[in-house]
């Protein structure tokens, strides 16, 4: 079964209450929905797509890439004739543009462009917190409020972008993955993933499950934080990107992550509602912070023993 496709237009009319119960569906039951009509405009993301991919052919793809470790790794894997796969890397061309880092890319219209469109989605961002604050049940501007260290018109979140390209891997595909498997750290994610070349997957009832590539989609999915807040109602999914034979797959991934300052909890209206206790078989309470330094370590394992080591640390 494809994962949902949710006309988030539909969020301002009649179809309302409809829209609304498919969010909390897509939240609840996958973790990953993929939004159509849902705003940005289609000719600002024509743009974002023409310039990192020139960005990416002009400035990394060449001796950049060539020259990295997963490269070689495979080299050497290849030249020895083993039948091992590469399991300590990611077949992956990645960079990351926040407020504060200076943007490298040289490529005319990129800065302009990526500022455009990370103001766009950040809106969007926070007009789907809105949208799970209501379906939880939790005051407008709660999770943004949380995620801000408790201050409602706070803009200390964290709101960064990271650009991947992930270059064909022709006969070797099956020796290395693209990325691999892990629950994302943070908040709300935002991908605006390739027109064409597929390969991100979900693990969805144990069976990884394609998340098919739609043209101008923003795919939707929530992270590790949100996780805990809403008490475990929206549970961070596993997923990954296989490596590709054929074609240079370009994915956009917006996180609208806590401030490393914010404390996370579960929200007490959730905790009581649900008659759950927040203790040692609950989840933790925790600075997002200190989540983050056992997140570094541990990105591709499961989140439950980074759940024990913040726990531990508070
Ligand atoms: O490139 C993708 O499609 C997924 C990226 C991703 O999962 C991540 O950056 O956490
Ligand atoms: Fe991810």
């Amino acid at each position: 079964m494809p994962i949902p496709v949710i006309d988030f237009s539909k969020l301002d009319g009649e179809e309302r209450d409809k829209t609304m119960a498919r969010i909390a569906n897509g939240c609840e039951q996958w973790g990953f929905f993929q939004l159509v009509n849902h705003g940005i405009p289609v000719e600002l993301l024509e743009r974002v797509k023409k310039v990192t991919t020139e960005c990416y052919k002009v400035e990394r793809e060449g001796e950049f890439f060539k020259s990295s470790t997963p490269v070689k790794l495979l080299k050497e894997l290849i030249d020895k004739k083993s039948d091992e796969k590469l399991e300590n890397v990611d077949w992956e061309d990645v960079f990351l543009l926040t407020n504060d880092n200076e943007w490298s890319p040289k490529t005319p219209g990129f800065k302009e462009t990526m500022t455009e469109y990370r103001a766009e989605l950040k809106k969007l961002a926070e007009k789907l917190m809105e949208v799970m604050d209501e379906n939880l049940g939790l005051q407008k501007g709660y999770i943004k409020k949380m995620f801000n260290g408790g201050d409602t018109y706070g803009e200390n979140a964290f709101f960064g972008t990271k650009v991947s390209h992930y270059p064909p891997c022709l006969d070797h595909s099956d020796k290395v993955t693209g990325l691999r498997a892990h629950t994302d750290a943070g908040g709300i994610i935002l991908l605006f993933q390739d027109d064409e070349v597929g390969g991100l997957e979900i693990l969805k009832d144990g069976e990884w499950t394609d998340v098919q590539p739609i043209p101008n989609a923003i795919c939707i999915n929530t992270g590790d934080q949100i996780e805990v807040l809403s008490n475990g109602r929206y549970k961070s999914v596993w997923h990954r990107v296989q490596a590709m034979p054929k074609g240079t797959r370009r994915s956009i991934a917006s996180f609208y992550n806590p401030s490393y300052n914010a404390i996370i909890e579960p929200a007490t209206e959730l905790v009581q509602k649900e008659n759950k206790l927040v203790n040692q078989f609950g989840y933790p309470k925790f600075l997002f912070g200190d989540y983050m330094s056992v997140y570094t370590e541990q990105k591709f394992m499961s989140k439950e023993p980074r759940f024990q080591a913040v726990r531990a640390a508070h």
